[in-house]
């Protein structure tokens, strides 16, 4: 194996006279090992943050000059992770003597390294304060000891990347009376939870039958109740009476929840054969309330039902599919109504413009069709335990790193949230290099399904966009964002969707807060930045409304100061039910 090339070789030549940095470890005593061994203690972390910590270090095999591995002794170690800042408590896990001779830095060393593509000067992640002059000699990074400035990272870059165990607290500006779920604070499950869920089925049932209106009240009311912080007794009805966004309606259900433990429309909704065929149908992938109401109009009352339905239009779906270029299917050319999902959530992300079409040249990558998404049905509908989805992230910033080292990744979606078990995994990708704007990250989307088709991990693409075209009302973000929605496989594994979000590095963190949702949370986000702000936020960018300028966030909580607002932790923005 050839040493292990330094990152930063021009500082390298350039301070050649001065002293030397230690050599890697090497198990034979002959050239130093090429890649890093990284010891991971585990006191002071989550098991989801070990998780993590495990998954970027097992599966970062980036390029020549960040290649890591675990390793269980720390004897071996190039490199020693820790949360813990006391002596006292590492020396429960290490050797003080040891620890001398190692770097010992914080996790956000690992995550910043990958961010950066290299492995950066220790100094600053120095975890224990007494150790900082021997982290920083001992560090793996290329540069030397004697030069103060390079121990800083890279200040060129938007894009730190910090672990989940440094993230502030929640402000404490947040209150449960505000009319903006974005300024309130939601937890996973409320105190009030199954009052919420009831209310959450006539919300579903107004969605279905395309009571827009209804849905939307509904949708705000649960919002209020997942932030109510107190148990509901009719002693607090009053109290519950004057918060924003509950009417008199909505207060006669609570009444009568609080009457007879249920809602009794609720219940009759529940059990009825049109609100269950159509909650099933719309579990197909691509199948929305429209077509789903259509179906059932036809007479599908079930699976098979629908299975024939579509049975007869095989032939023109095979048609319809051979009318699409290279398979691939986009916003211009998909009037299949199984498209409807995904042009749901474009819009939702206020991707006003239809994206250029992309062409696959080789290879074919199979798209959706009704008989497809019937055939996925039983895999799409089991939900994803957290475990999974951190796997399909590593093996997808394995690949991604392929090929375009030094990208960075973040999970959004339920998963952020804190939800056990998520329907899809949704992740924004972006890189850290800012100039020319955008362009480490354009084209990324096709090149990476691409490879990971070919590695037999997507198996089906539902839709792929590519920057968008100049928009004269939205200059400022007009390439902001690219996205491919596909169905991912582990091998031998579940069929997973699996949403990748792709965005130039000055739209990175409005792309984490836009995707890491909930709906309504989103919702609320664009309301205050329009109705308390003059701003205009979505996931492709922060804009002021009077004169378009682009508002350039450093960081995710650089989004929420830039709106004014106070810190949500991802986990307290469930306000939905
Ligand atoms: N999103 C949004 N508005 C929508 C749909 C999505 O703002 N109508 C944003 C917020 C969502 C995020 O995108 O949280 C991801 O969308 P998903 O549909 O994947 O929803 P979740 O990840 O929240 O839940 P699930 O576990 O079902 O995937
Ligand atoms: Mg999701």
């Amino acid at each position: 194996m050839s040493p292990r090339k330094r990152s930063r070789s021009s500082s390298i030549s350039s301070s050649d006279s001065q002293p030397r940095k230690r050599q890697r470890s090497s198990s034979d005593g002959s050239e130093p090992d090429k890649r890093l061994k990284v010891y991971i203690v585990q006191a002071k972390l989550s098991a989801d943050e070990v998780a993590s910590l495990y998954a970027l270090v097992d599966h970062h095999s980036v390029n020549e000059s960040l290649d890591f591995e675990l390793t269980p002794s720390p004897r071996d170690a190039d490199v020693i992770v820790t949360a813990v800042h006391m002596r006292k408590r590492l020396e429960r896990h290490i050797d003080w003597a040891l620890a001398k001779e190692k770097p010992i830095v914080t996790p956000d060393w690992l995550f910043n390294s990958v961010s950066a593509g290299e492995l950066l000067p220790c100094g600053k992640f120095a975890a224990l304060s007494e150790l900082h002059d021997e982290t920083v000699h001992n560090c793996p990074d290329g540069d030397d000891d004697s030069d103060t400035a390079a121990s800083s990272p890279p200040t060129d870059s938007l894009l730190h990347l910090r672990s989940p165990s440094q993230e502030p607290a929640a402000s404490a500006d947040l209150d449960w009376k505000s009319r903006y779920a974005c300024c309130r604070a939601s937890p996973l499950v409320c105190v009030n939870q199954h009052l919420v869920s009831r209310l959450a089925i006539i919300r579903r049932s107004r969605e279905l039958e395309d009571d827009k209106i209804s849905a939307l009240s509904y949708d705000h009311a649960i919002g209020m109740i997942k932030s109510y912080p107190y148990e509901l007794t009719e002693d607090r009805l009053n109290e519950v009476n004057s918060l924003p966004h509950i009417g008199p309606k909505m207060i006669s259900r609570i009444e009568e929840y609080l009457d007879n433990g249920d809602i009794e429309e609720a219940e009759t909704i529940a059990n009825s054969q049109r609100y269950q065929s159509l909650e099933a149908f719309t579990d197909l992938y691509g199948v929305g309330a429209t077509t789903a109401r259509k179906l059932y109009a036809a007479g599908c009352r079930t699976f098979e039902d629908v299975e024939r339905y579509y049975g007869v239009s095989y032939e023109d779906e095979a048609e319809e599919e051979a009318d699409l270029d290279d398979g691939l299917k986009t916003e211009e050319t998909d009037d299949l109504h199984l498209a409807s999902q995904h042009n749901d959530r474009a819009s939702q992300h206020n991707d006003r413009k239809p994206p250029r079409p992309l062409r696959f040249a080789k290879p074919k990558i199979p798209s959706i069709t009704p008989r497809v998404a019937l055939d996925l049905r039983d895999d799409l509908d089991q939900r994803i335990p957290r475990e999974e989805v951190q796997e399909i992230f590593a093996v997808i910033v394995r690949e991604l790193n392929a090929v375009r080292p030094g990208c960075v990744a973040t999970i959004v979606g339920g998963y952020r949230r804190g939800k056990s078990l998520s329907g899809d995994v949704d992740i924004v990708i972006g890189h850290p290099n800012l100039s020319p704007t955008g362009k480490q990250v354009k084209g990324l989307s096709s090149r990476l399904v691409e490879r990971l088709y070919e590695r037999g991990l997507v198996t089906h693409l539902m839709y792929l966009s590519g920057f968008h075209a100049p928009d004269v009302t939205r200059a400022a973000h007009w390439d902001a964002l690219e996205k491919a929605l596909t169905v991912f496989v582990l091998p031998g594994g579940v069929r997973r969707r699996v949403d990748l979000i792709f965005a130039a590095p000055e739209a990175y963190w409005t792309a984490v807060v836009g995707w890491t949702g909930s709906k309504t949370f989103e919702r609320d986000l664009r309301r205050w930045a329009a109705e308390q702000k003059e701003l205009k936020f979505d996931s492709t960018g922060l804009t002021r409304r009077s004169n378009g300028e682009l508002l350039v966030p450093t960081s995710e909580e650089d989004v929420f100061r830039l709106l004014g607002l106070g810190w949500v932790p991802p986990t307290l923005r469930n306000a939905d039910a």
